[in-house]
């Protein structure tokens, strides 16, 4: 028996050492289970689209770059537009680098909404603040450290419809070797809102910003900066003025 257990963890260790993924979501109150990369067998039937671990996507090209590799899932939450949608990480130790939340309008149905296409908009994202610099832990992933969760608000007067929500943290602890960890979920949006994203705030995934984006590929101890630029622009308020 004893034998047996400790064989079983040293095997599972490295697997979830560091590193991470969303794990589950809070939406409108109620708590909806993730995808379980580690068991995809006993997986519970979920919002999201599969991954297969917590490792890093480590190139802006990589397919892997829009949702850690799934590209559908059975269920979906539904939310008015205003709610917030609330990610949960059953881990996370990096402390450098954004938080990049982003939606995808589906023109139809789930099953044939992989995300294809310059379609993402961001929702909402958190960079740098203050004034200690890249190096400090002034960052939204050093709030995921932290809360182990993030939530945000799906704008009040996006278009009800079927989408997508992109979690992603870009974790830029290695100097110049930018760690990309995204996950997808389904989400019906409701409410009586009338607004879409103009094409301007609209980019593909992959390929949201290169990986030359000093942004992306960044020596964070370095470069003695205060300021700090999220790669993929600006976020979709939802109004436009
Ligand atoms: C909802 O999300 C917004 C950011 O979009 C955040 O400022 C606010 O604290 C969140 N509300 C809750 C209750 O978490
Ligand atoms: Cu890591």
């Amino acid at each position: 028996m004893r034998f047996d257990f400790l064989s079983r963890v040293l095997f599972l260790a490295p697997l979830v050492a560091g590193h991470g993924a969303v794990t589950s979501y809070t939406i409108g109150g109620t708590e909806y289970p993730g995808y379980d990369g580690f068991a995809p067998a006993s997986s519970p039937k979920s919002i999201q689209f599969p991954w297969p671990d917590y490792n890093p996507t480590m190139t802006v090209s990589d397919p892997k770059m829009r949702c850690n590799g799934g590209s559908s899932a059975p269920l979906s939450a539904t939310i008015v537009a205003g709610q917030n949608v609330t990610a949960v990480w059953k881990q996370w130790t990096h402390q450098q680098g954004p938080v990049m939340v982003w939606m995808f309008r589906c023109a139809g149905e789930f099953s044939s909404c992989t995300g294809d296409g310059k379609g993402w908009f961001k929702i909402d994202q958190m960079g740098l603040w203050g004034t200690e610099g890249l190096a400090s832990n002034n960052w939204g992933t050093a709030t995921v450290v932290k809360n182990l969760k993030w939530s945000s608000a799906i704008p009040q007067n996006l278009a009800p419809g079927n989408y997508l929500i992109r979690h992603e943290l870009l974790a830029l602890h290695q100097a110049n070797t930018p760690q990309f960890y995204a996950e997808c979920a389904q989400l019906v949006v409701t409410g009586s809102g009338t607004a879409t994203p103009p094409a301007d705030f609209l980019y593909p995934i992959p390929g949201y910003a290169p990986q030359s984006d000093p942004g992306i590929t960044v020596d964070v101890y370095g470069r003695k900066a205060t300021t700090y630029t999220c790669p993929g622009g600006p976020v979709w308020t939802g109004f436009t003025f």
